[in-house]
């Protein structure tokens, strides 16, 4: 117990406390769709639709601060048709060190908000030259490369259609030139080795990152039905010759702004 009378004795009831503030602050009982706006996707989200309420995340139980330049530490509320979006405008990495309940408490807080539907977004390196920076690719499966599990006890979940293969098909309905990757979470913040790059390819990788992966499993663990976007920034280390640097990613971002708002504004409506 808290200091209030709200149990927050596991991560489930910390989020179903999370759920209920955010309920009272923004006027909406119940959310539909929840979104996390990884790298380079926050310019993409006012063509999601009109913002009902916009709140901090540190003003709900369990959330800390943002921690990175170019990550906005809100949640906002939008309207989009007959459904609510909850829309995270930055996550918790696991590189931060605050643990992996942090990470997924988002998604948690999304499930007990009433989300049936989850779309994780990020920004990755890519492994195949043809994914120039700003090229939006579908997530089919994953590695999780953090050695970690962000469930705790003998609760056995199937991944077998993690990134659903229905959400994935509805995708390339709305854009048929989107390719879909295998994406590998490495634990960050530094990116990865150019020899680290030729390993994940050698396991499968398409696509490197630093989120996603802990978040997609709580998604599942919680009932979600779970679509993954990377936006490719850059080309991961040694597929290019050029050095990574974090203002590109960022430019690269703002560069795909109108194509992964497009995307997103025309895909939402019909999870
Ligand atoms: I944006 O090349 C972005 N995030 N691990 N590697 C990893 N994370 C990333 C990269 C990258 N680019």
């Amino acid at each position: 117990m808290n200091h209030s009378d709200t149990p927050t004795d596991t991560p489930y009831a910390l989020a179903e406390a999370a759920a209920r503030r955010l309920a009272e602050l923004t006027g909406i009982e119940r959310h539909d769709v929840a979104l996390v706006l990884g790298s380079g996707w926050l310019p993409a989200v006012d063509a999601l639709g009109e913002a009902t309420a916009e709140i901090e995340t540190t003003d709900l139980p369990g959330f800390s601060a943002a921690a990175v330049a170019g990550h906005s530490g809100k949640i906002r509320s939008v309207r989009s048709g007959e459904r609510n979006l909850l829309v995270f405008l930055s996550r918790t990495h696991y590189y931060e060190g605050r643990g992996v309940a942090a990470v997924v408490h988002p998604v948690r807080t999304a499930a007990a908000a009433g989300c049936a539907t989850i779309v994780l977004t990020n920004g990755c390196g890519g492994l195949n030259e043809a994914w120039t920076p700003g090229t939006p690719v579908l997530i089919k499966d994953h590695l999780n490369l953090t050695g970690r599990s962000p469930i705790v006890g003998a609760n056995f979940v199937d991944l077998t259609d993690l990134y659903s293969s229905r959400l994935r098909a509805l995708c390339k309905e709305v854009d048929e030139t989107l390719d879909e990757g295998v994406y590998a979470q490495f634990p960050g913040p530094h990116y990865e080795t150019p020899a680290e790059v030729r390993m994940a390819g050698v396991l499968g990788a398409d696509l490197v990152g630093m989120s996603t992966t802990l978040e997609a499993i709580a998604a599942r663990e919680a009932g979600m039905e779970v679509l993954g976007i990377s936006l490719v920034t850059n080309l991961a280390a040694g597929i290019s010759d050029q050095p990574l640097d974090h203002q590109e990613v960022i430019e690269a971002g703002r560069a795909a702004a109108e194509r992964m708002g497009n995307l997103l504004g025309r895909l939402v409506p019909r999870v």
